[in-house]
């Protein structure tokens, strides 16, 4: 449920920080876990800011036309109650995290967060007018993969209407295709998402 008495100016979106797209998992991206640090920090500073923390998952059934094996283009990930569906270990959401789930139907990709409902349904709002009922303004975001699912969450918020800060350091891309990343970063730039660093050292990073 959302506090119908606070009011809050800035939301952050952790996108998909799970498993399966960290190395190890069925669709790694390439040092995906390398976001973890910076993301930590960022959200251990939100918590003195009431700054709403939302967290969106991949969340698919495990027969999905999103699938290779079903007429899609990518390997079985993120499948509903699994392990590799299940965020990093090494994240540090608060308890108050709004978890978002998507892909959830049989003939979904559901690239963006804004895309995603919560579990229990804040009363079936969207995730758009979650943050409009809250009275954010904008929302920081990071996460993977930069090139998927994080451009498709920072173009819909900028449709949205909201201010929308990239934390660059904070996403990877997939780069399936060399370069796939640097070019959303400037698709997203193009469309008027403010990029920014954390600069936050992950050289300390988490397996
Ligand atoms: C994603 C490919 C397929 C992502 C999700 O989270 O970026 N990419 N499903
Ligand atoms: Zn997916």
């Amino acid at each position: 449920m959302v506090n119908a008495t606070k009011r809050y100016r800035g939301a952050i979106i952790v996108v998909d920080v799970q498993n399966d797209f960290c190395p190890g998992g069925s669709l790694p991206v390439p040092n995906g876990n390398e976001v973890i640090s910076a993301l930590n920090a960022v959200l251990e500073l939100a918590q003195q800011l009431d700054v709403l923390v939302f967290a969106s998952r991949d969340w698919h059934p495990a027969e999905t036309s999103h699938f290779a094996d079903f007429g899609g283009v990518w390997p079985t990930h993120c499948v509903q109650d699994t392990e590799g569906a299940a965020f990093h270990p090494d994240l540090h959401l608060p308890a108050t995290a709004h978890v978002l789930s998507k892909g959830t139907l049989k003939d979904e990709d559901a690239y963006s967060a804004f895309q995603g409902h919560e579990e229990q349904g804040d009363d079936g709002l969207s995730l758009a007018e979650i943050l409009k009922t809250e009275g954010v303004e904008t929302v920081w975001i990071g996460g993977l993969a930069t090139d998927y699912c994080v451009k498709a969450t920072a173009l819909d918020a900028v449709r949205n209407g909201f201010t929308t800060v990239l934390l660059v350091d904070a996403c990877r891309a997939v780069d399936i295709h060399e370069g796939d990343g640097d070019r959303a970063l400037e698709e997203m730039a193009q469309a008027g998402v403010k990029l920014m660093r954390t600069f936050i050292d992950n050289s300390q990073e988490v397996k």
